[in-house]
């Protein structure tokens, strides 16, 4: 194998242009950038590429039903996936769409090159087809006339094909994994591979007549054929890092190989398929393969078929970028599923990072600027605390450790091992005692200096994670340099600031109750100052109660804000232009099994794909009455699953005295129409 080269060269699956994005999506494309930025700090050179799957069947027969051109098609809805990507903080260097002319040119070039290689023959397939996967199946694989994968009916089919032949590599592929287990990861997907390779491989079939899958990139010597979608999408490892360069084999070289970050839905596209084709290239098989679990609802795994998907659009609105991307990394094992649960995300941000984070730069930059205006807080000749430093000089570097592994909720636990030392200085010292007394100032000045430290050595690690957030944190500090320069070498030494000209700050977090509202003035993640209110700013002192902060135990317990009905307290228009209200026009109706009020509606709210709406109206009215009848929707309201129907939306409607009744618009209004 050629010598590794210097770049650290990271990819995301490239997802199927037609898909809604969910926090599935998400999760995978944050934790690869999380691992992008990470070496970016570390000063490697970095490429760090995401993109979007637009071949295939599913894809043509969506175009067929909006009426549109496939290209037309795959260009209206692809900035689902690039915005969400933007307002999720992804630092990708390219994106790669399957439908660029630089793809079509790399894969045609791999096409004629395998065939000059006598890697394809033309040969008679008769099988088994499972349409939404685009794959054959053999007698072997198929149960009960249903697809291995995704348990969803399969297709008789014969025809001519081209077939790749696969099988040529198995033993060279075997013997390299023997020789590389760290290559696929976690442990258990590399013995899933090898327990799969000890079967005989079929050749790949690799194309798809024209008659039935006309979108695909035509075969250049196979005029009635296109390509096969993964055989397509898989290229686009190379064909990106093809089109950096001059010609095949030199903008690679540079950047190759790659480490692909993936769900366990494709480990064996990715860890069988794939270095076969690179084998028949010429090119080493990736660095690093890693799998990770399935983001799950109650145990379901989440998709869009199965109707479960929890957007992570919604979630942004509500929570903002940092939040949703600490949640994902932190709540569950990388490798391992995960039950999502606004509740959980909830708690993290109150507990993790409104308390412990937010709370702790509030004390620390408001001690700073009231005990020393002006002046500011001087490098001390003698440690302010020596177990502070300590505890950075151990959790720090670990922290960094965990995440080159992909252990990203380690990670995270590890760094806030280190918030909490920094939170137990605070309490130890109690710098609010030692301002007292004028001859422990220089105590002070060192104990407030470590501190600030630690902060923005906290922001420095956690910049990855939570960009925004480390931003605020060294903005707030008056450390000059933007994130975007942090580097772990000559950023991480203790002691390196030689003074902080701090000002009291605003929350870093908002504090929720139990529905996701932000809390109040009563929310201590929340606070902030005003004119009128001096108390309402972060206070050093400890509380009446004698202690700095909530205990663990008190956190746990319920908000009270959520459980007593207070009067409905005045908001203002920003507020009020939080919720999105739009027209819809109800397409399809029908009633939710064993609910006595619930319909499930399908409204069209201007966007490529109708909305499922569950609406407590069954009593009110019948779902023949409602298909045709335009209603106001709230869009932006994260999705709830109600007896087993997600809900991406919720219908308007006043109290009347027989039920309910439909608010609707007086004139005609098209779907998607906003509402002032
Ligand atoms: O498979 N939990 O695209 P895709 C966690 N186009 N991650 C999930 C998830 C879940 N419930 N659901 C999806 C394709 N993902 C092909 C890939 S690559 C050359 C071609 C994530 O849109 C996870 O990363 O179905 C999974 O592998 C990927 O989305 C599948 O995306």
């Amino acid at each position: 194998m050629a010598e590794r080269s210097p770049w650290f060269y990271l990819t995301t699956p490239i997802y199927y242009v037609n898909d809604v994005p969910h926090i599935g999506h998400a999760y995978t494309t944050i934790a690869a950038d999380v691992l992008a930025r990470t070496h970016r700090q570390m000063e490697e050179p970095v490429f760090f590429l995401t993109g979007t799957d637009e071949h295939g069947q599913k894809v043509w027969q969506s175009a067929e039903k909006h009426s549109l051109s496939p290209q037309l098609y795959v260009d209206r809805i692809l900035p689902r996936f690039r915005d969400l990507w933007v307002r999720l903080g992804i630092s990708n260097d390219d994106f790669v769409r399957t439908t660029q002319p630089r793809h079509v040119k790399g894969v045609s070039e791999v096409l004629a090159r395998l065939r000059e290689k006598g890697d394809l023959y033309e040969g008679a397939y008769e099988g088994w087809y499972c349409l939404p996967d685009e794959r054959f199946w053999t007698d072997k694989d198929v149960v009960d006339g249903l697809c291995p994968e995704c348990r969803r009916p399969v297709e008789r089919i014969s025809e001519t094909n081209i077939f790749f032949r696969m099988s040529r590599y198995q033993e060279w592929l075997i013997s390299w994994y023997e020789s590389h287990p760290e290559s696929i990861r976690p442990e258990s997907r590399y013995n899933e591979i090898m327990g799969f390779l000890r079967k005989p491989l079929a050749d790949l079939c690799i194309s798809r007549p024209k008659s039935r899958v006309p979108w695909g990139i035509p075969i250049p010597f196979a005029p009635d054929y296109v390509t096969y979608v993964w055989f397509d999408a898989l290229l686009n490892y190379v064909t990106v890092p093809w089109s950096l360069g001059a010609t095949p084999g030199e903008g690679l070289d540079r950047l190759w190989p790659a480490v692909h970050i993936i769900g366990k839905d494709i480990l064996t596209t990715h860890a069988v398929y794939w270095p076969i084709i690179l084998a028949a290239l010429d090119l080493p098989p990736p660095r690093l393969i890693f799998a990770h679990g399935w983001w799950t609802v109650d145990g379901e795994k989440m998709s869009k078929s199965r109707g479960n998907v929890v957007d992570p659009g919604a979630l942004l609105d509500l929570f903002g970028t940092d939040p949703l991307r600490f949640y994902l990394l932190r709540e569950g094992q990388f490798g391992h599923d995960v039950d999502f649960s606004l509740i959980g995300l909830i708690n993290r941000i109150n507990r993790d990072l409104a308390n412990d984070l937010g709370n702790l730069l509030s004390r620390v930059a408001a001690m700073a600027d009231r005990y020393f205006p002006g002046e500011g807080v001087s490098r001390p000749e003698t440690p302010g605390s020596p177990e502070l430093r300590e505890a950075a000089n151990t959790l720090l570097p670990e922290a960094l450790a965990r995440t080159q592994a992909l252990e990203f909720h380690r990670a995270l636990q590890t760094l806030w091992e280190f918030v909490a030392e920094l939170n137990r200085t605070v309490d130890l010292r109690a710098p609010w005692v030692l301002a007292k007394d004028p001859e422990r100032r220089g105590e002070l000045s060192a104990v407030l200096y470590d501190l600030l430290e630690g902060l923005r050595l906290t922001a420095l690690y956690l910049a990855p994670f939570l960009p925004e957030t480390s931003g605020k944190i060294l903005e707030a500090l008056g450390v000059p340099a933007g994130i975007s320069i942090l580097s772990y070498r000559e950023h991480g030494v203790f002691g390196l600031e030689k003074i902080y000209r701090v000002q009291e700050t605003g929350s870093l977090f908002i504090k929720r109750d139990t529905l996701g509202n932000p809390l109040g003035e009563e929310g201590e993640g929340s606070r902030k100052k005003t004119r009128s209110d001096k108390t309402a700013t972060a206070t050093p002192e400890p509380a009446a109660s004698g202690k700095e902060r909530p205990s663990e135990t008190e956190q746990e317990k319920p908000n009270k804000a959520s459980e007593v009905s207070a009067p409905a307290p005045l908001i203002d228009y920003a507020d009020f232009q939080k919720v999105r209200l739009a027209t819809g026009i109800v397409r399809e109706a029908e009633p939710v099994p064993k609910s006595k009020k619930l319909l499930k509606l399908s409204v069209d709210v201007g966007e490529p794909v109708p909305r499922t709406v569950v609406a407590g109206i069954a009593g009110s009215y019948r779902p023949e009455d409602l298909v045709g009848k335009t209603v106001v929707v709230v869009t932006n309201l994260a999705p709830a699953t109600l007896m087993g129907v997600t809900s991406q939306g919720m219908l308007l409607a006043a109290t009347t005295q027989d039920g309910v009744a439909l608010l609707t618009v007086d004139g005609p209004a098209a779907p998607g129409n906003g509402i002032k």
